[in-house]
């Protein structure tokens, strides 16, 4: 990515954020500097675990391209992850570097200095001299993203510099991406839907990413009304947030909004299923047929819909270029078109390792394919996602999460003695954390409580929004909770608060 971006005509804009915009020039000197700083006289940071907490901005991509410049791999923390959370990430991932935002985040330089880790701001980075770089080969770690999933602690799922030069290429083929492209990030940066999809495709293709610290419907509904966007990709629920904005402008500002979607040329959702319904409406107010895609944090893009061609609601396309896609039964042998079967992968795009954990990295694999644990159908060519095998994932808002992340906490409540966390389906969400719980004889608990209590241990995507107290969770003859059982007393009784 460094390489290319140096054939890039010189005052070509990377990235525009709060501060101004940034051209493909500033950019590589400024991660030549922050390389520098880290190697601080090294030869090689030779894979060592950097970690960085800041907020989407010309800076952030900065401080990725600098880790890779130095030979570390980069660790993206979570904005807004509670205190626990971050000492998990940097304790697991055994990190020896820390860069924060001075003063927006002290808390990771606060957590740094309570273990010994050398921690920098992205001033001090930029105040370096600049030193001889290594040169770092496509087959070493590059990157480093906690994901929730079946264990009850988040796993660093690594890949290789190559994996992502795959997982762009990919994308930046199938989506036709040129330099003449604008695109708005308005996502969070440690998921690969940001990170790779958004910005990387673009620094990639010599396109220009608006980084907008945060989403805002109206800021972007702004930035298309500017005509400024090709290109825009975000979550369902991202979609479902403009939708509500568009309807509740004035006429004479939906009409503006309305006319300026010409100008973008392609609009993408997906990490979570794209309900028909937002779809028909969303074509509805801008004209546009989201292009549904279908990813993984260990795999990046694998199915997608047409550039060109019908998109078919409901569906999430066809294997992307060079990602290999096969629905498998129980056994591993694959099924026939119009039988489920859960989608396996193979290719360049896949991540390496689970973080210093072989057991979860063997187990993932079945005959050299990534086991994805979502089960899809094969109709007149297009794959149909039907759902997930593990229920204990959740997704909502597009965040990916264990229930028995969730539930572990929930134990440690003084007033807690059982619980099962679910995920409900909901309109806005995908899904809800739903929480039934059983408490100590005596106690109650109201969910504005809850979530205060939760709020010092977890991120606030994470923290259950339905809550129900039972005397007693439903358990099978072997004395397992039977979640599908939870879900339905939600779905049923809508929740006790
Ligand atoms: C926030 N709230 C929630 C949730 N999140 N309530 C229920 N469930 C949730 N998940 C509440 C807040 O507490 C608040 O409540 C109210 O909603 C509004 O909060 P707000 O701050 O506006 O919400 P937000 O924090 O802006 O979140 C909405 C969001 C965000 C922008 C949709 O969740 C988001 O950026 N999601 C994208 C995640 C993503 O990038 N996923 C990609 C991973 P109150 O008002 O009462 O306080 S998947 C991936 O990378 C793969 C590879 C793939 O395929 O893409
Ligand atoms: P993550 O590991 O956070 O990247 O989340 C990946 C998961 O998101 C997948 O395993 C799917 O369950 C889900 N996902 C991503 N895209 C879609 C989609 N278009 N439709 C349904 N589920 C999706």
């Amino acid at each position: 990515m460094v390489r290319r971006a140096s054939d890039i005509p010189h005052g070509s804009i990377a990235l525009r954020d709060q501060a101004g915009a940034f051209t493909y020039d500033e950019l590589l000197s400024a991660s030549a500097t922050i390389a520098s700083f880290l190697l601080s006289g090294s030869d090689d940071l030779a894979e060592q675990r950097i970690a960085f907490l800041v907020t989407p901005s010309a800076n952030w991509a900065a401080v990725q391209w600098g880790i890779w410049r130095a030979g570390g791999v980069a660790v993206p923390l979570p904005i807004g992850a509670a205190r626990a959370e971050l000492e998990y990430f940097l304790d697991d991932a055994e990190v020896s570097i820390v860069i924060f935002e001075a003063g927006a985040d002290s808390l990771a330089n606060e957590i740094a200095i309570d273990r010994g880790i050398r921690s920098a701001s992205c001033d001090d980075l930029l105040a370096g001299t600049l030193q001889d770089l290594p040169a770092v080969t496509p087959n070493r770690r590059a990157m480093m993203l906690y994901t929730s999933g079946t264990t009850s602690k988040p796993k660093g799922v690594v890949t290789t510099h190559a994996a992502i030069t795959a997982q762009i290429t990919s994308l930046v083929e199938a989506w036709e991406w040129t330099s003449t492209d604008t695109i708005v990030l308005c996502l969070p940066l440690h998921h690969v839907h940001g990170i790779i999809n958004v910005v990387s495709c673009a620094l990639w293709a010599g396109a220009t990413c608006i980084m907008l610290p945060r989403f805002d419907a109206l800021a972007i509904w702004q930035l298309i009304a500017e005509g400024s966007l090709t290109l825009f990709m975000a979550v369902p629920t991202i979609y479902m947030r403009l939708i509500a904005a568009w309807e509740a402008a004035p006429p004479a500002q939906r009409a503006a909004w309305t006319a300026a979607c010409s100008h973008v040329r392609l609009m993408v959702s997906g990490s979570a299923a794209l309900p028909v319904s937002t779809l028909e409406r969303w074509r509805e107010i801008t004209g546009h047929t989201l292009l549904e895609r279908y990813g993984m944090t260990e795999i990046g893009m694998a199915l997608s819909n047409p550039l060109h061609g019908e998109r078919v609601p409901g569906t999430v396309g066809r294997p992307l270029p060079g990602v290999s896609v096969q629905l498998a039964d129980e056994d591993g042998q694959p099924v026939p078109d119009g039988t489920s079967g859960e989608i396996e992968v193979r290719g360049e795009t896949v991540f390496q390792e689970y973080w210093r954990r072989p057991q979860a990295t063997a187990e993932a694999f079945r005959n050299g394919w990534f086991r994805t644990g979502d089960t899809a159908v094969v109709q007149r060519g297009m794959y149909r996602i039907l759902g997930r095998t593990n229920i204990d994932i959740l997704k909502t808002g597009g965040h990916k999460l264990s229930a028995l992340e969730i539930e572990e906490i929930l134990r440690t409540h003084p007033s807690i003695t059982e619980c099962a966390v679910v995920g409900v389906p909901d309109p806005e969400w995908g899904e809800r954390v739903a929480a039934a719980l059983v408490l100590r004889d005596g106690h109650a608990l109201a969910l504005a409580d809850l979530r205060t209590w939760c709020r010092e241990l977890m991120a606030a995507y994470k923290l259950p929004s339905r809550l129900l107290i039972a005397e007693t969770l439903p358990r099978n003859a072997m004395g397992k909770v039977m979640k599908p059982a939870v879900t339905a007393l939600f779905v049923a009784e809508g929740g006790n608060q």
